[in-house]
Parts: C-alpha cells; structure tokens; sequence
C-alpha cells in the first residue's frame, strides 16, 4: 500500500474513501522509500520514463533557478522542484489527446508532455523562439501540439476554464478529458467552489487537481481554513475526493487512472489532493522564514527522484552506468537550451501588439 507523505505539516486521518488504493490511514515511518517494496507495480518502460522525465524537469529548473540568479532570466519564476511525481504518475495515467491546464508554476507539465525544453527555456529568456513567442514569460507556457492550456497567474483562475475544457470534450463527445491542477491556495478562492459544484452537476470529464505543497506563498495551509484535508472540499459536491501521495509516481498513476476510467465512463469528476513538497522558496525572492531547513530536509529523503532510480536498480531495470547515459543526455538537453535561448533575438516591439483579443463592436472603446 502507498503511503502518504510524513505528517509534518499535513495531518493525517482516517479518511471516509478508503476504496482507493493509492490512499492510506495511517502515518508512514519516516523516510519510507517505494524502492522496498517487493515487487513494483509498473513496467522497466514506466520507471525509466518517470526517472527521464523527472530528472528533466529536476535539471531544467535547477538550471532556470541558476540563471535567474544571473539576471538571464527575469520577471516572475516559480520552481516545481520537489513536485515532479505529480506530473510524472499522471502523464502514464493519460492518453495524449486529454487536455492539461494548471497555474504558473507551469514548466513541469509540458516538459513530460514532450514539449521541446529550447522553446521553454526560450520562453523563460523571452525570446522571440519561446513557445509563447517570448510574450508570456515563465507563468504563461502554453503548447497546443501537447494539450497544454497554460500556465495561469490569477491563483485558481485556471479551476473553471479546466471545467470548460472538460465541458468542450463532453459537448463534442470526444472520450477525452481535462486534468486540472492547481495549488493549496488556489482551493480558497470562490471560483473553485463554483467549478466544482457544475463540473458534478454536469458530470464533466475532469480531473481536479490540488497541489498541496504546504504552502501558498510563505502562508501554511492551516493558517487559511479549519479544513486541511483539502480532499474533502469535493465532499461537499458528492463528488468522488482523494488524497495520494504525490511524493510517489506510483500513487499518482493509480489515483489519476482511476479518475480517468471515472470521467471516461460518464461518471464525472474527481477531486485529487496530491501531498507534496516544493524544495525552493515561492519563487525566487523568498527568505523562507516560514518553515524550517530540517521540514525541507525531511522530505528531501523522500525525493521521488532517489526513490524511482533505486527502485530501477534494486529490480534491475537498468544498470547504474545506464542511467548515468540518461544523465548525460538531460544535462546536454538542458544545456542545448540555454545555447538556443542565448542565440534567439528578443521580439520586435510590434509583436507587443499581435495575438490579441479584439472585440471590434465593444461599446464602450471609441476611436
Ligand atoms: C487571485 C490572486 N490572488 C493572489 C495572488 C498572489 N499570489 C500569487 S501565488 C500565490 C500563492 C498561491 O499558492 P498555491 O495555490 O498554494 O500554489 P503554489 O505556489 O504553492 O504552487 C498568491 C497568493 C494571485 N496571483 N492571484
Ligand atoms: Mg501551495
């Protein structure tokens, strides 16, 4: 059974769903690693991708962090690092036509969609080459050709037009659905009650996802409700709500395939509270007086990255000098990146004025 991640700012209870796999009742021992578990789950193919794709988005960040530190990189910049698993487990979890959308904390996604890590970094450099023409920056990474809707600023903005995604699919009768994520914080504003409460009444094909890193900003999740179980909001709708362990791409997968099978039937939504941890500050200017260097140290030690590599060795999925090949390929990727950016040009100033919504008859705006 997957554990939940240690209880050092979550507390854990008896929870009411206890059908699903992926969840827990009780308090992990410290330090609990997936790597002892007897037999994995999941193919050599699904761990050497989780361990590929997590360690680009490891290498990709920790690069971004370095060159935002030497003013390459400007404007806002929030870092995933620690997180990985919640993009890892649901990427396997999902076919390719299902649509992704989630707030600015948004370079994870479409690096395992398969977006190409030159046109991000671009982005991040604002270079004309970035995938947003070099007009969005960090918090604003879109790619169509993966189903990636952004990369969104206004905390939980992004809750209802996940719902409208889903709405889209269901209208057209596609079979796909909408995966939505968003952060603690985000579960607080009005919007994601109100996308919730129709996305059950309508039974919209979506997948709800919280992101609870903890914190929003440098405020704890206690400090903004009596309800910390962020999972049982959806309780209040009827719809189907679970905590996962989102330090685990195994539990992630499970949860996500589970949701998807849900929202494939016709059933509807299903609200996910990933428990995770983000390594960095905020984004990049924050003193991070808010929590302690051993909470972050704690779950260091559970670091999905670590954990999916011995999982790779222990069941010989892979050799270490074969993952050593793995890494040499990301940090070469990752570099190539930072070349591309470096050669790009900056936009021409006219390109400020392009790919803006015009609503020529709008009563108000006279010549
Ligand atoms: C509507 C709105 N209010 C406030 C902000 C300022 N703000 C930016 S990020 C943030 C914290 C959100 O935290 P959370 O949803 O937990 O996401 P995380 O950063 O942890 O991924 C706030 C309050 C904003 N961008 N939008
Ligand atoms: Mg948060």
């Amino acid at each position: 059974m997957a554990i939940v991640p240690a209880g050092l700012i979550f507390a854990v209870r008896i929870f009411k769903n206890s059908d699903m796999a992926t969840t827990t009742k009780s308090k992990p021992a410290k330090n609990s690693k997936t790597a002892s578990k007897a037999k994995p789950s999941f193919s050599k193919e699904t761990y050497l991708f989780w361990y590929e794709s997590m360690l680009l988005m490891r290498k990709f960040e920790e690069k971004a962090g370095q060159l935002y530190g030497m003013q390459k990189i400007r404007g806002f910049c929030h870092l995933y690092i620690g997180q990985e698993a919640c993009v890892a487990g649901a990427v396997t979890a999902l076919t390719k036509d299902d649509k992704w959308i989630t707030a600015y904390r948004d370079h994870a996604h479409p690096l395992a969609l398969g977006t190409n890590p030159n046109a991000v970094m671009a982005e991040l450099y604002g270079k004309e080459t970035g995938i947003s023409k070099g007009k969005g920056g960090s918090m604003h990474i879109f790619d169509k050709n993966v189903n990636f809707f952004g990369g969104h600023g206004i905390v939980g903005g992004q809750v209802p037009l996940g719902a409208g995604i889903a709405f889209a699919e269901k209208y057209n009768k596609t079979g796909n659905l909408c995966i939505c994520y968003m952060g603690d914080g985000a579960v607080r504003q009005g919007a994601f009650h109100e996308a919730l409460n129709l996305a059950m009444l309508w039974k919209l094909p979506v997948i709800f996802v919280i992101e609870n890193n903890g914190y929003a900003m440098g405020t704890s999740v206690k400090r903004t409700s009596n309800v910390t179980d962020l999972y049982t909001l959806g309780e209040a709708f009827d719809m189907p709500s679970f905590p996962v362990d989102g330090m685990k791409p195994e539990a992630v997968h499970d949860a996500v395939a589970k949701a998807a099978e849900r929202a494939r039937a016709g059933d509807g939504p299903t609200l996910l509270e990933f428990r995770t941890y983000r390594y960095k500050g905020h984004s990049m200017s924050d003193p991070q007086k808010y929590r302690t260097k051993e909470e972050v140290e704690e779950y260091k030690a559970m670091d999905p990255i670590e954990t999916v590599k011995e999982t790779i060795l222990k069941n010989k999925f892979a050799t270490q000098k074969d993952l050593d090949k793995i890494d040499e390929k990301i940090v070469k990727q990752v570099e190539e990146s930072v070349k591309f950016s470096e050669e790009s040009n900056f936009p021409d100033p006219q390109e400020a004025m392009t790919d803006i919504y015009e609503q020529r008859d709008y009563p108000f705006v006279i010549d």
